[in-house]
Order: structure tokens, then sequence, then C-alpha cells
């Protein structure tokens, strides 16, 4: 099972994706990343000034002093959401009805072209400006919609704030216009003209290229984009937006035959296919998609939907191609339209006569895997991450859509709607099973002190947020970890070997497992309310850091895996507010007399080696267990020296499709991903 994590050996210094889902952000001393520096821009950072002053700048100053504001982060996320300021605006244009191609491209310096073949930037005279409606568009923080007030902007990054953004974090931008037979141009640095639009010659095509290259002194902790990362957004927008074609080439490097790598990502159906993509590793119930489009109270909506054979459910919202992570409320109208016709439906099937109990909610989502997009003209969000939908009036516009969209379907696929009911009575019968298991958890957890698992040692330190937990693999490498901790903010859970595989097990094997028990009840967790058996409480998280710490090796990274996919499953909302970490125990230890140094990769070992010269003795690390105490403190535990990767879910659709992949009953594309992305396979040999 050599699958995981072939960045975290080669790559974990530098920020590389966790298989383009994950963000790896180094914090502790390497790549030193406090809260406040993370937020605020070298220029901001020497300068000081007060609340008045920020009024007074012009905006594009602004968006350089206070890069966050704009664009969520300066690291790896900030960076990549320049690219998807750009191709939102082109997505725009192609909703619009005047584009259906986009070309992405990484060049090799990592600045980005993006091209699309749209109506082009305007050119022309901005009356009250006195300029070039390009340069408005470029140099004009909110001036990048439309000039006409009929065609809303839809599309939006995180923020929604336009190219002028990118150009201001950009040291270099160069926009070229194909429009009305000429060809138009002007480049900026740092967001600053650097010579009035020109024509450059004749062509009769039409659209906007822009190249930029992200500014190193905004982006200081990192220049590289990720083709992963980019490519999992492209495929999503083109899912998202049917009919249009967008590529992705990288022209950083060629592959074995000497070509770029590059993709194309068009889809024809958007949602259906989009399903069929999600869950190709999941068995379905049912041949054909559910998917319907409608519009209501001015309020376009779409959904696709389809019933399989997994426990999971697995809802994906979009606002304007935005993933509401957090719901909001298009999700809450999905849910009630959802319930509300399939209970319909079933009360009067007369299926559920002979059912015992009542059927809740959650029955009728489990193993459903279902995309509602919806597209709002001015959206308000809300919630930790802005990405919950907070306008009132979609709950009911889509709760209305789906209801009435439903209720045909079942109508006309009388067989499909039999499936869906039994899937249900199943449901409700294995959650009348899981209640009890359940309320074992919630007992243990909510009696507290007393309650706590006999393997937990615990730290002294009461204020959660300076607390960490280690999740440690195996008996005797948590008997390690207890020694070498600082046992006043680190607490130590061994967990036994491969703890359980939550994504073939139904819920109330989850519940009844006592390593999983075991973690809930250290973290004080508790699951389930009145309306939602699935609701987290983490308002009693009893560490702000959670650290799995398991093995440099092939099982290590298994049982990471199974840990992380429980977390994905059960306590996502941890993931979620970056309380999720992943420790990095060094790989080797190359000693030359007195000298001793650690490596965390092949490479930082030769490195190593060639410094201390002829002579360097080399340990090899197979496991937590080989450390003793000090060493494992020194090298791993410490949060001077350590290196943690904290858990991003970069994706979310993406990671849950990769999680059903790696961890369901699929074989083939689980063999295939793992030929493609294992490294373990040269490193033990
Ligand atoms: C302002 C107005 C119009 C189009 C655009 C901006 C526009 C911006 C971008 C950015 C990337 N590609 C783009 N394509 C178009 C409307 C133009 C018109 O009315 O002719």
């Amino acid at each position: 099972m050599s699958f995981f994590y072939e960045n975290k050996l080669e790559k974990q210094r530098n920020k590389k994706t966790f298989f383009s889902l994950w963000e790896k952000c180094p914090i502790g001393q390497r790549g030193q990343r406090g809260q406040n520096k993370e937020n605020m821009s070298e220029e901001a950072k020497k300068e000081d000034y007060g609340a008045d002053s920020i009024q007074a700048l012009e905006g594009m100053e602004h968006v350089r002093r206070r890069p966050s504001m704009y664009i969520g982060d300066v690291a790896t996320r900030g960076l990549h959401h320049l690219v998807y300021e750009v191709v939102d605006n082109s997505i725009d244009e192609a909703m619009a009805g005047h584009c259906d191609r986009i070309d992405v491209t990484i060049n090799e310096d990592n600045s980005v072209t993006t091209e699309d073949n749209g109506r082009g930037i305007p050119v022309d005279l901005h009356k009250k400006e006195g300029v070039s409606a390009l340069e408005v568009v470029m140099t004009k923080i909110g001036a990048g919609g439309k000039f006409d007030k009929d065609s809303y902007k839809v599309s939006g990054g995180l923020h929604g704030v336009g190219v002028s953004v990118v150009n201001a974090l950009s040291m270099h931008l160069k926009a070229t216009v194909y429009r009305g037979g000429k060809i138009w141009e002007q480049e900026y640095e740092k967001g600053k003209v650097m010579y009035p639009v020109k024509a450059v010659g004749e062509s009769d095509k039409r659209g906007t290229l822009i190249t930029f290259k992200p500014d190193p002194s905004i982006f200081v902790h990192t220049l590289e984009y990720s083709y992963d990362t980019l490519a999992s957004r492209l495929r999503e927008l083109s899912y998202l937006n049917k009919g249009i074609t967008i590529t992705l080439t990288d022209k950083r490097h060629k592959n074995d035959k000497g070509e770029f790598e590059t993709e194309t990502f068009y889809s024809d159906e958007g949602l259906s296919e989009f399903i069929r993509y999600l869950d190709a590793t999941r068995d379905s119930l049912m041949k054909d998609v559910i998917a319907f489009e409608g519009e209501k109270n001015g309020v376009p909506v779409e959904v696709a939907m389809i019933y399989n054979t997994s426990y999971n459910e697995n809802l994906h919202s979009y606002v304007n191609n935005i993933n509401t992570h957090e719901g909001g409320t298009h999700l809450s109208g999905f849910r009630r339209g959802l319930t509300h016709t399939l209970k319909k439906y079933a009360d009067n099937s007369g299926m559920l006569d002979k059912l015992k109990f009542d059927v809740a909610g959650d029955d009728f989502r489990e193993g459903l895997t279902a995309i509602i997009s919806v597209k709002v003209a001015e959206p308000q969000f809300e919630g930790q991450t802005k990405t919950k939908l907070g306008n009132r009036e979609v709950s009911a516009a889509v709760s209305q859509s789906v209801s009435e969209m439903l209720t045909d379907y079942l109508e006309e696929h009388p067989e499909d709607a039999r499936i869906i009911v039994q899937k249900v009575i199943l449901a409700a019968q294995a959650r009348h099973a899981a209640q009890k298991a359940r309320e074992m958890v919630q007992r243990k957890t909510v009696m507290s002190i007393g309650g706590l698992p006999g393997k937990l040692s615990d730290c002294s330190e009461q204020d959660p947020t300076k607390c960490e937990i280690f999740l440690v693999e195996g008996d005797s490498a948590g008997g390690t970890a207890k020694q070498g901790r600082d046992r006043l903010f680190q607490a130590i859970l061994p967990l036994r070997g491969k703890i359980l595989n939550v994504e073939k097990a139904m819920q109330h094997k989850v519940f009844e497992n006592e390593e999983i028990r075991n973690i809930f009840t250290a973290l004080g967790v508790t699951i389930g309310t009145e309306e939602d058996s699935k609701e987290l409480n983490i308002t009693k998280l009893r560490y702000h850091k959670v650290v799995i710490m398991c093995d440099a090796d092939i099982d290590g990274s298994h049982i990471e895996t199974l840990i992380l996919t429980f977390f994905f499953r059960y306590m996502r909302e941890l993931i979620e507010n970056g309380h999720i970490y992943i420790a990095t125990p060094p790989l080797y230890l190359v000693k030359r007399g007195a000298k001793k140094q650690y490596a965390w990769s092949d490479k930082e070992r030769d490195e190593i080696v060639e410094k201390f010269g002829d002579g360097s003795k080399i340990q090899r690390y197979k496991g937590l267990g080989e450390m003793n105490a000090i060493q494992l403190w020194d090298t791993t535990m410490n949060p001077e020296f350590r290196t943690l990767r904290q858990i991003v879910i970069e994706n979310g659709s993406e990671a849950d499709r990769i999680f059903s992949m790696l961890m369901g009953d699929d074989v083939p594309p689980r063999r295939a991903f793992i030929e493609k992305n294992a490294v373990y396979a040269n490193i033990d040999a």
C-alpha cells in the first residue's frame, strides 16, 4: 500500500501540495509563518500606518499593503487565486455568450498567461477617467466589471475583486487586446502603467491575453505554481460552465516524449458529468444521473445527483462558481426540497408502512452525491471562511425548484424512485442501530474528566488554544513520545495499528470502534443533535493542534491516510478550521565524528554527506520507534525546530473523489493513482 506523500519526502520544505488536495504549510522554524506576518505584505511590515492613512491610500496601493484582504492570503492559495481571478473574467465573458475558449499557460518563469476569445476588454476612451477603458479596468479597484449595467457580474473568485488586484500584486503584467481589427497593448509594473494603451498591429482575432508575474515582495512564501491545483480548479470550472473549452499547459518542463504537459477540460453536459467524475469509483444505484436546471424568482438553479452504495453524504454546493464549503441558504433549500419531496413520495408509496420508526432528514441523504450550483446577483457571503451563502431569498428558490423538478422525476422514473426509497429505509434502520453506539460516545464525553480514555497522557495546561495532542501510531512510539514531550502543553494518544477505514464502514460501526471513540473523547468533540445526527460540536475542543504522528514509511502513510479519512468524513470542521496537522519525522541522521545532522529527504541527505565529506555515516530511520525520546523531541515535536504540515482542503470535491478512490472498493483506479504518485518503492529498496 505505497501511495502517500511523495511530496513530504521529496519536497517537504517547499509547501507543495498533497496530491493537489492539501496545502502543506510548513510552520515552526522552517518557513516561519506567524499569523500577523502572514497577512501583511513586506511593504506594510516596513511602514507603520494608522487607520486614517488607509483611507487616504489609493486603491492599488491599498491592495499591495493589505493583499490578504483581497485574495485571502499571500501563500499558496493567494498565489493561485490570481489565476482564478483572471480566468473568472473570461468565464464571465463566456457566460454572457461571447467566449468559448480559455487557454491558461504556466510559463517557464512561473508567470501565467491566460487567453480568451471573448470581446476583448474595451480600449476606447473612458469618459470619466479620461484614459483608455483598458487602463481603467487594469488600474482601478472595483472597476473590473462590465460597464453596461444589464449584464451583472455573476462569476467571481473568493472575493470577486477583479483583474486590477492581480495587476497590483504582479511585478509585471502585460495586457493584449484583440478588438476591432487591431491589437492593443499596455504593460504595468506593480500595477503602475508603463505607457499609454497603444495599437501594435492588426488582427481579425478577438479576445484578451494577459500575462502576469506575481510580485516576489508580496508572495514571500512561494512563487511556484502547482499544475495539479490549477488543473483541478479549471476542471471544476469546465463542469460548472458547460460548453467552454479550457486548456492548461505547463511550460516549465517537458515530459519523456519531449512535450509540455497539457490538458483540455471540456464538458458537454455540465453537472451530470461532474457527478460521474466524482462518483467514478463508487457503485451507483441507478443508471443515470438525476439532473435538472431551472430558474425560480430570478435565481438560476442547477442540480445533479445520484445515489450510490456508500454510507456517505457528499453535497457540493456552488454560488457563482465558488465552492461554498460552509453551505448556506442554497444548501439548506436543497435539503429541505429533497427531504420534503422524497418523504411525500415514500409516504404515498406505502413502502414506509411497515417501518416501526420515523425516517429522519439524514436518511434521505445517505449514499447521495449531489452538486447544487446557483447564480446569485448580489451574493452575501458569511461564515469563518466567507464561503457560506447568506441570501435568504435563495433558500425558497432552491427548495421550490428541487421539489418541483424532483417530483416530476420520481413520477417519470418509478424504478429509480423505488430504489431511492429502499436506500432510505436501509439508512433509517442503520441510523437506529447507530443511535445507541453514538449515545455511548456522547455520554462519555459529556461526563468529561473521568471519561477520558485510559491511554491518553494528558497535558497540564487547561487553555485549549495552547494545547496540542499527538495521535501516535503504535504503543511503543507512543511511549517514546510520552517521554519526549513537553507535558505542560503536549498530550499523547497512542493509536493501535490501523484504525478503522471509515470510508467502507457503516456509521454505527464507526461509533462502536474503540480507537475512534477514544479520539472523540480525548478531543472533547461530540456529534449529533436532535435535528442532525451528524452535526459536530467542537466548542469544547480540548486541543487546538491535533498532530498525526506516524512512521515515515509505507504503513505509516497508510495509517495517516486512514486517520485523515476519518477526520475528513467525521470531523471535517476540524480540518476546515485549521486544527489538523501532520508531523514530519526525519528520514536520516548523518554523522561524522561529533557532527550530526538530520535529513528529511534523499536530496538533503546527499547534501549533508557532501558537506561532511568522506567517512559520513548514515542512519535511516524506518520508524518513530528507532528514535529515542530526545531525538523525537528535537526533530519532530519541539515547536522551535519541527515542521508541522497543516492540512487544508484545497478543493472539496476533488478531496472527496480521491478519498473514495483511495479508501473504497474499486482497485484499478487506486492502483493507477498509486503508480503515478508512489515513491516509497524506491526509498525502501
Ligand atoms: C469590460 C467590459 C467588457 C468586457 C470586459 C471588460 C472583459 C474583461 C476581460 C478580462 C479577461 N477577459 C475579458 N474579456 C472581457 C464588455 C465589452 C463590450 O461591451 O464590448
